[in-house]
């Protein structure tokens, strides 16, 4: 793996931990961040050993305390940018965005602290996220003349629905964990201690089970969310006969009829 400045990859077993490490910054992400981003995922989706991916933020400079997650884009940066620089800005930010969208590994935000404007982005852009009971969740930007650049107007509608996007993208208000539990921006609160253990224990469930099956139906989840009905369960169709031709398939249900444990290495 190449070396980064500002993040930290550690894997235990088939579950990679990648924490974004700018103590200085809250962990705001710079393009330095973005980019090395983009290498470090390409370099995890090329690595068959590694089946989920769990996104995380480092701890603070001060007290090594996890304060935040991403306190959003790197505002120093961002204050004397051009118009083409912002839009080459945001595009640089969507290739690690999608990746983490699309990449056949799962993807899991363990939120720890702050996910402000691009941290909130980022956590949306992983498959599913997990919060400790002091994240802070917002979209401060429009309060900085400008408005969520990193998919955050389109995924937060479709997280929460469009009447809880608009109001927390128009007033900037802050929700807490239990508020973006309850409205469906994470899947579960938990105390800070029990973070990433709690995630850790999703990750390994989700990488005992088929990988390439679950790469396969995440893959058919987002290809399908934006179809109509009709074209959506045709594409699960194509992917279902897909994903009948595999060793996993065979063996996954030949372990069931013949009563014992399944050994499933597709991926
Ligand atoms: N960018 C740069 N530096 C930051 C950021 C940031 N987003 N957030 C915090 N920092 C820095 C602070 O400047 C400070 O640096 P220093 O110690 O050198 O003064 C250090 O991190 C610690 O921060 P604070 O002292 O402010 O810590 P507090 O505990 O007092 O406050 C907060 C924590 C509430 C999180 C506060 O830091 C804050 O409000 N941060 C900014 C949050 C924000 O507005 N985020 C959204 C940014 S805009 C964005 O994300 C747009 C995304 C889309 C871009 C699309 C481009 C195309």
């Amino acid at each position: 793996m190449a070396d980064f400045n500002n993040l930290k990859l550690e894997v235990e077993g088939d579950v990679a931990v990648l924490s974004i490490t700018r103590p200085a910054a809250l962990n705001a992400l710079n393009s330095e961040t973005l980019e090395e981003l983009d290498v470090c995922l390409t370099e995890i989706e090329a690595r068959d050993d590694i089946k989920v991916l769990i996104l995380t933020g480092g701890p603070d400079k001060k007290d090594n305390a996890f304060k935040s997650f991403v306190a959003g884009a790197d505002i120093s940066e961002m204050v004397n940018f051009t118009a083409p620089e912002a839009r080459a800005f945001g595009i640089k930010a969507s290739k690690p965005f999608f990746k983490l969208m699309e990449m056949r590994q799962i993807t899991i935000a363990a939120v720890n602290g702050f996910a402000l404007g691009g941290g909130c982005e980022i956590a949306m852009a992983c498959d599913i996220r997990i919060a400790s009971d002091n994240a802070i969740f917002g979209q401060p930007e429009t309060g900085l003349g400008i408005i969520p650049g990193f998919g955050g107007t389109q995924r937060l509608a479709r997280l929460v629905g469009m009447g809880r996007a608009k109001e927390m993208i128009f007033t900037c208000d802050n929700i807490n964990a239990e508020e973006a539990y309850r409205i469906g921006l994470v899947n579960k609160v938990v105390s800070t201690e029990e973070l990433m253990p709690t995630a850790k224990k999703m990750a390994s469930k989700i990488a005992s089970k088929g990988s390439y099956a679950n790469s396969v139906a995440k893959a058919a989840i987002n290809n399908g969310y934006d179809m109509d009905i009709h074209n959506a369960v045709e594409m699960e169709a194509n992917l279902f006969g897909v994903v009948n031709d595999t060793h996993d398939k065979k063996e996954g249900m030949g372990a069931f009829l013949e009563k014992r444990s399944a050994e499933l290495t597709d991926f």
